[in-house]
């Protein structure tokens, strides 16, 4: 065994058939020297040793085998005569060194490594055989091989699934589509369709998409996403922006060398105001009395409402004892007494109606409750929280109609006179609406891990700044209570009416409370296995609570702040 560091600051670790071998690397350029080539024959079997067998890629990608003298002695290499690789069938398996410096034959699987090397020879880093390749220059109506590849990471994934594939190999350029993993199909970017599927680090292949760009729920079986740039854009109204999100999938899954970016969350929207309630209508005057006549003097109408809460309306007046006024709507006993008759006109004794009692006001409405503070990611994800409704005040009582006043019953030495109708109550002013609270802000996660198993290595994780809550609607005002009615006036011994009652004024409505800020971690976790190692982390600032609304109650609270922070497993 010998162990030396790989360009990328992992540990290479070669097994060639016990022999001893001395390996250097240098940027994009692997050479071996080994004492067991070049002397021929002494090749000691198959490697299934090679730490590349078996496990994806577990061993830096380097074949391990020295040179390609490893391969068990045959041609197994496979690569075509010319092309320039160690061991081409046409030539001598054991090729004197220096080696080829880019084909290691090497026992199956050749997984795209980040040392890129082609260790099966088929001419590309990675099993052509094996793969689904993509490109955005692609067809999605194409075989999905290299010659012919698809034009979407969503479709290739699919096509991998249907023909038994295990990975999916992505041209370099971008992707927008938000991509959902598949169970046993890994993705890998890096490759340059114009130069044969070559791969280089340069080579970035990107998935793009609004809210959140790779995800996977419920996924069983190991995965990778390697060398893959993973962009999320933020959304709108609250939108929590996910680069990778992973929902119930013990997987494991594999995010290595990848450069994964999540947007802002979106700022939550504001409540709604409250709507102002209606003034009540003023109540009517009662008709005067009438000399002379025995009525009758209507009473003057209550006043109009528009949310069920009129006036009373006033008692009518004749010759005889006045009536009574009518109670207003939610006012009980309001109506004013009518006004007891006058039976001799010499007395004058006739009572004025009694007054309507005035509506009672209608109670106010609490500010919303203040939005809750972050406990913990869900298995949907985060959860903007929402700052609590205010309550909308209650309708004040319509106000009372006035008693009519008693008239005058005439006898022989005098007429009969009617009494003044009562006026008519106001009715009561209308609630005011309360003000809706204010949406929470989205969060925004590089890696969003909820009862899932991930191992991340050797990737940049970048997390944006969580949305601001949204303001809280205020609370309006309750209407006004209507006036009340006049009573009608006296008429020769008649007495006159008495006033309508005044409406109750409105309730006012309580404010919204604002919305949560929204919150921002590089990596954040809920009942997460995570593996994790060099890595380079950033995160933004938490989202500013949305500020509550305001009503006649005061300020209704404003919603908490978003944490942040770069990395987090609850
Ligand atoms: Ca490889
Ligand atoms: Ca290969």
């Amino acid at each position: 065994m010998s162990s030396l560091k790989g360009h990328l600051g992992r540990t290479v670790t070669a097994r060639v058939g016990g022999a001893l071998c001395v390996g250097g690397l240098a940027v994009a350029v692997v050479f071996w020297s080994c004492n067991s080539t070049g002397t021929g024959g002494t090749d000691r079997g198959p490697d299934s040793a090679d730490a590349s067998v078996g496990t994806p890629d577990d061993d830096g990608g380097v074949g391990g085998d020295g040179g390609g003298s490893q391969d068990g002695g045959s041609t197994k290499d496979g690569g075509a005569a010319g092309d320039g690789m160690s061991a081409d069938a046409s030539q001598p398996d054991l090729t004197p060194l220096p080696p080829d410096l880019t084909c290691i034959p090497a026992a199956p699987p050749d997984v795209p490594d980040p040392l890129f090397l082609d260790s099966n020879c088929d001419g590309i880093d990675g099993d052509a055989k094996a793969a689904v390749f993509v490109s955005p220059s692609g067809d999605d109506t194409n075989t999905g091989t290299a010659a012919s590849p698809v034009k979407t990471i969503t479709k290739a994934l699919a096509l991998a699934g249907l023909l038994g594939k295990t990975s999916v190999y992505a041209n370099k350029g971008t992707y927008p589509e938000s991509v959902s993993l598949v169970g046993g199909v890994s993705i890998y970017g890096g490759f340059d369709q114009s130069l044969g599927w070559q791969r280089a680090a340069g080579n970035v292949s990107r998935i793009q998409a609004i809210g959140t760009a790779v995800s996977a729920v419920g996924l069983v079986t190991e995965t990778h996403v390697e060398f893959m740039t993973v962009e999320a854009l933020t959304g709108t109204a609250g939108r929590s922006s996910y680069g990778v999100f992973l929902s119930n999938s013990p997987g494991p899954v594999f995010l290595r060398y990848d450069q994964i970016t999540a947007g802002n969350g979106a700022d939550g929207s504001a409540g709604s105001a409250g709507v102002a309630g209606s003034a009540g209508g003023n109540g009517g005057n009662g008709m005067a009395g009438l000399v002379g006549l025995g009525g009758p003097t209507a009473g003057g109408a209550g006043g109009a409402s528009a949310c069920m809460r009129a006036g009373g309306m006033g008692g009518s007046g004749s010759a005889a004892a006045g009536a009574a006024g009518v109670a207003g709507i939610g006012n009980p006993g309001s109506g004013g007494a009518g006004g007891k008759e006058a039976t001799n006109c010499l007395i004058m004794n006739a009572a004025a109606g009694g007054n309507g009692l005035s509506g009672v006001a209608g109670a106010s409405g609490l500010n919303g409750a203040a939005a809750s503070v972050f406990t913990g990611g869900t298995a949907a994800g985060y959860v903007a929280m929402a700052g609590g409704d205010g309550t909308g005040g209650v309708a004040g009582s319509g106000g009372g109609g006035g008693g009519a006043g008693g008239g005058d019953t005439g006898n022989l030495f005098c007429n009969k006179d009617a009494g003044g109708g009562g006026g008519g109550g106001g009715a009561g002013g209308c609630a005011g609406g309360a003000g809706k609270g204010g949406s929470g802000g989205g969060a925004s996660f590089g890696v969003y891990l909820f009862q899932s198993t991930a191992t991340l290595t050797n990737s940049t994780v970048s997390a944006g700044s969580g949305g601001a809550g949204g303001k809280g609607g205020n609370g309006s005002a309750g209407g006004i209570g209507g006036a009340g009615g006049l009573g009608g006036a006296k008429a020769g011994e008649a007495a006159g009416g008495g006033l309508g009652g005044a409406g109750g004024k409105g309730g006012d409505g309580g404010g919204g409370a604002g919305g949560s800020g929204g919150i921002s971690y590089a990596i954040y976790g809920r009942g997460a296995s995570l593996t994790q190692a060099n890595n380079t982390t950033t995160s933004g600032s938490g989202g500013v609570g949305g500020s509550g609304g305001v009503s006649f109650a005061g300020t209704a609270p404003a919603g908490p702040n978003g944490v942040a922070g770069m990395i987090r497993l609850d």
